[in-house]
């Protein structure tokens, strides 16, 4: 659910970046020979050509599309070529997208305050930026302005039969503009700036929307692409807005956009206007009804995080038709692969970045054979991390058996497992996340061993004691496994695994308009187009209790990981229970139940998309009460700035 928060100004400059036709580049990259001719890439699972994840905009003349297969996309493009992702342990390997992403950021994180929001775009607050140089440098002071800036797309001023060109270097010239148009001017050169500097470090290119907050700087950023920015005044707002396709807006592109459409005649964005705040409300809740309000006016107020590290690591396979696995030997087969695969991304993230994941998660998508009833889910699962491939691998199936045994219905410990119940995974993700920075680290260290990792170069070997001595969740260390289901182990001897916080979390809107503009290449058009440490809690390692991630009612408490840095820091470690007192969210299929907080914050929105389709939809639909929990602490903690959720959709 949307959180209506009001602006704090309405005059700060945000900047969507998103790359082009992003996993085409970095391949275009890596073989150069691929530059300017119809190029798509395709997923690792090669039926019928396999599946394309990003299409050039060559490619795309053609009539090539993402949701067309390879071999569909030679009959529309017969010249077209086709790169498949990276394979590592029998499944797509994105790193070297990740990567390719992370080059980026770290160009763009220069001017201002940076939120890395997916694998290849970005939030920029460029106000300070904007305010520095509209006192220092104004721009109709500038000598010279990049060809990039005075080819960007200003909504809404008048052309008066001018090239576009021209009209924008106008709008830029304009020194009796408002106060906030002149910021976004500002906004447009140092974006136009920056997107060179892209250009010349990476070969990249990419588009952009720069406007007064993340909702229209994201809405501009693909109008006009690739190779593009767009810029959106206060004053072209409304008639944006009233011709905007209700589904094309963030967050209405699902059953929302579908309800307003269906139950009010809504077909704009725009048509929301004829409706009170009140009346919106009414029908959609106090929170959901602010926020609609607000989104008929152009009002948001979310902040640009601070955050160029991904806030969750997960690793994904599907496992289509015939390919199900099913006996527990396969999966622990692909467990140990995805396990190895994030114990390596955890690991890398600790030795460059200091930072330490204390959740595992485990998704699956099960049926159960001759079941009509088939429509129940998985129930995913989730323990405190422990590092150590082994230590995640022996978790990750733990917590797999036992949501297979409460998926089958087997919640008694003496309930056995017999061949009548047939099952098949056909998708399985694990997901590391709640990553905190270690700044206790070092005082942790030094009351163990007399080592500060952060004072070495060496960082790798001083992670390795890091982990040494992080506490582990648990001591269980019994195998549940077995050749086949009759050996899945009983309820009783899975429980002895962890207890933990869970976070979930969401993401990738609605489709971008993908309007291609030849007549107004800058610079970059023109290359584009030249072919060329666990949480343990003293508690919840004496109940060893695997806990289901269901969404709580109420907010996320801080440190619920147990493990608290902040005492760390004082040189006494205590694996402290931190449990929420309201109502209990958590089934638990042991012997007790406990009372259970999450934090959505702690999955970054950008990894459901790395997870399997099928897992992303059931993801993202639990994200939606977790983030009216959210809301619902802060309405009560300031009814003045936010709105008590009383109702959802
Ligand atoms: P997008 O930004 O959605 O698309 P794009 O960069 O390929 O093209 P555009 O110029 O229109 O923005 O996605 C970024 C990358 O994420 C994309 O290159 C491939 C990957 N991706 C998938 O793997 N699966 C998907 O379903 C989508 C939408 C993207």
């Amino acid at each position: 659910m949307p959180i209506a928060r009001r602006e704090a100004s309405d005059a700060r400059v945000i900047a969507h970046v998103d790359m082009d036709c992003f996993y085409v580049q970095v391949e275009q990259r890596r073989q150069p020979n691929l530059r300017g001719l119809p190029t798509a890439v395709v997923q690792y699972n090669a039926w019928k050509g396999g599946g394309l994840i990003a299409v050039g905009y060559e490619a795309r003349r053609f009539g090539v599309k993402r949701s067309m297969r390879g071999d569909e996309a030679k009959k529309a493009c017969p010249e077209i070529h086709l790169v498949q992702v990276p394979v590592a342990r029998g499944k797509a390997d994105l790193n070297v997208y990740r990567d390719a992403g992370s080059e980026v950021v770290a160009i763009l994180s220069q001017r201002g305050r940076c939120e890395r929001a997916s694998i290849d775009e970005v939030y920029l607050d460029l106000t300070d930026a904007a305010e520095t140089m509209l006192s220092e440098s104004p721009p109709e002071m500038l000598e010279e302005i990049n060809e990039e800036v005075l080819k960007s797309h200003v909504l809404g001023i008048d052309k008066n039969g001018e090239e576009e060109g021209e009209t924008a270097k106008q709008w830029i010239g304009n020194s009796d503009a408002s106060h906030r148009d002149r910021l976004l001017v500002c906004g447009a050169i140092i974006v136009g700036e920056l997107r060179m500097q892209v250009l010349k470090e990476t070969e990249f290119t990419c588009s952009a929307g720069i406007a007064h907050n993340k909702m229209l700087a994201k809405l501009a950023s693909g109008m006009n692409k690739p190779a593009q920015q767009t810029v959106v005044p206060f004053s072209a707002v409304n008639k944006l807005l009233a011709s905007l396709p209700i589904k094309k807006m963030k967050q209405l592109g699902g059953k929302l956009g579908s309800s307003l459409q269906a139950d009010l005649g809504v077909n704009t964005v725009g048509d929301l206007l004829q409706f009170s705040e009140e009346k919106l409300q009414e029908k959609y809740g106090i929170n959901t009804g602010t926020w609609l309000w607000n989104v008929a006016r152009g009002i948001d107020g979310d902040e640009v995080e601070g955050r160029l590290l991904p806030k969750s690591h997960g690793c994904g396979k599907t496992f289509p038709g015939p390919q199900a696995l099913k006996t527990i030997t396969s999966v622990e087969r692909w467990l140990n692969d995805l396990c190895e695969e994030l114990s390596e991304r955890i690991q890398s993230d600790l030795d460059k970045n200091n930072r330490v994941a204390h959740t595992l998660t485990l998704h699956a998508r099960v049926y159960k054979a001759n079941d009509s009833e088939s429509l129940k889910k998985f129930p995913s699962k989730s323990c405190p991390l422990r590092y150590g491939t082994m230590k995640i691998q022996e978790d990750a199936l733990k917590l797999f058996n036992s949501g297979l045994r409460e998926f089958l219905g087997l919640y008694k410990a003496e309930s056995k497992v017999t061949m009548n119940n047939k099952w098949g995974v056909t998708a399985l993700s694990v997901i590391a996340s709640k990553i905190l920075a270690t700044p206790g680290t070092c005082s942790i260290l030094k009351y163990f061993r007399g080592v500060d990792p952060s004072c070495s170069t060496e960082g790798h070997a001083n992670n390795e004691n890091i982990l040494d001595t992080l506490p582990t969740s648990h001591s269980g260390t019994e195998s549940c496994l077995g050749g086949d289901m009759t050996d899945l182990p009983k309820e009783s001897s899975c429980e002895e695994t962890n207890s933990n916080c869970s976070k979930l979390n969401l993401n990738r809107d609605g489709k971008r308009t993908n309007k291609r503009n030849s007549e107004v290449a800058g610079p970059i058009l023109r290359y584009f187009s030249t072919p060329s440490p666990s949480c343990s809690s003293s508690q919840h390692a004496r109940h060893g209790i695997i806990q289901d991630i269901e969404p709580s009612s109420t907010p996320a408490r801080d440190g619920c990981s147990g493990y608290n840095l902040a005492e760390s820091q004082n040189g006494t470690l205590q694996g402290e229970t931190r449990l929420s007192n309201s109502s209990p969210s958590l089934v638990q299929h042991g012997q007790e139940k406990q009372q259970w907080s999450f934090n959505v914050e702690d999955i970054d929105p950008s990894v459901i998309g790395e997870l399997p389709p099928e897992i992303q939809d059931e993801v993202r639909g639990w994200l939606k009460p977790l983030k009216h929990a959210k809301t619902a602490k802060r309405s009560s903690n300031n009814i003045a700035q936010y709105f008590l959720p009383t109702r959802d959709t």
